[in-house]
């Protein structure tokens, strides 16, 4: 279903509504491994190896959806960073690719709406100009004609200046195009998270336990009184450069924050079972299932946004969830690839 509805609306203020708790006594933190001197296939320029290993992931602020659970993964390649609007833009140009945003929604994917309401657009945030009730979403968000990956904000909007800014106004379809068109694929939901973490696992936040504070930003979140009032404390209104905050353990960036990012998982909220079993390798769920929308498969993101804060939306810590149909394009969303391939060839092995 394309996004003339708000259903995922829905979720982000129950997103909103999740309670700012104190997570359990960290565990003793894995040191990552040291990438520097990583060789990297051919394919694979600008990644980064997520070596093997077992964890403990999902929510520290108990999320209905995200149970606490173990999982014991193969080592795979990520990118470093968030696709940027100069890769996206190369890929465009090599493919003549046309997102979902750009394309006119059909009658089948819109039924029952009649064809002069069918318009080519994207989801667009608008800040209001005054305080708001936190569960009238509608009041920022809007559905805007002529929005898309071009113009994120709608016509008027440009990318110049922000070519390695993530690419957003992408659909979980457009993103699963890039990547294979690089012969890669979007990261499983237990991959995403796994890397996030960057070897410092159960903790709170991407960078450990600390929380975000006056002076000290780790990640383009969202300051101020949400959604009319962001003053922008960490340096960025909107999106930020891909690189502008540090890496985390593996060396990764943007884990946290910035635009939410597509996974490759159906979502549904008993994805992880009940937590009593190690879950290897896993590749979601073989249906999607939301009781908010019955009937209406979703994808999942992860990683929060710069419209993200502990005062509104909990996105941006590593073991939150969101979903939405995977036509749907959003201001705020883009997406990293992964790659399955031989790991880096260690000393030992040469
Ligand atoms: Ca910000």
């Amino acid at each position: 279903m394309r996004c003339s509805g708000v259903g995922w609306l829905f979720w982000t203020v129950v997103l909103a509504g999740l309670p700012a708790q104190e997570p359990p006594a960290p565990a003793t933190p894995t040191p990552a491994p040291s990438t520097a001197t990583a060789p990297r296939p051919p394919a694979s320029d600008g990644m980064v190896w997520i070596p093997a290993g077992e964890a403990v992931l999902g929510s520290q602020t108990g999320d209905h959806d995200a149970p606490l659970h173990r999982v014991r993964l193969s080592g795979f390649w990520l990118d470093a960073t968030e696709v940027t609007n100069a890769q996206f833009a190369a890929f465009v140009q090599a493919t003549g690719y046309v997102t979902d945003a750009e394309r006119v929604p059909t009658a089948a994917e819109l039924p029952g709406v009649p064809e002069a309401e069918r318009r080519a657009g994207a989801l667009v945030f608008r800040a209001p100009t005054e305080p708001v009730r936190a569960e009238e979403y509608w009041r920022w968000w809007q559905f805007v004609p002529g929005a898309d990956w071009r113009h994120p904000e709608g016509p008027g909007s440009s990318i110049a200046g922000r070519e390695q800014h993530p690419v957003v106004q992408v659909s979980w379809r457009d993103a699963q195009a890039f990547c294979a068109h690089h012969k890669k694929r979007l990261p499983t939901e237990a991959e995403w998270e796994y890397a996030a973490r960057g070897g410092l696992l159960q903790q709170r936040y991407v960078w450990g336990a600390a929380a975000p504070a006056a002076g000290r930003y780790p990640a383009n979140i969202f300051q101020g009184e949400f959604p009319y009032q962001n003053t922008a404390a960490d340096g960025h209104l909107g999106t930020a450069p891909v690189r502008a905050f540090a890496a985390n353990g593996y060396g990764l960036f943007g884990m946290s924050g910035n635009v939410w990012e597509w996974c490759q998982d159906f979502y549904r909220p008993d994805s992880y079972g009940d937590g009593a079993r190690v879950l290897v390798d896993p590749q979601g769920p073989a249906t999607s299932h939301d009781p908010a929308e019955p009937g209406v498969a979703k994808r999942v993101m992860r990683g929060g946004s710069y419209l993200c804060s502990d005062s509104y939306c909990l996105g941006y810590l590593p073991g939150t969830r969101m979903k939405s149909t995977p036509d749907t394009a959003l201001c705020h969303t883009g997406f990293r690839c992964a790659l399955t391939a031989p790991g880096p060839v260690t000393a030992s092995r040469q």
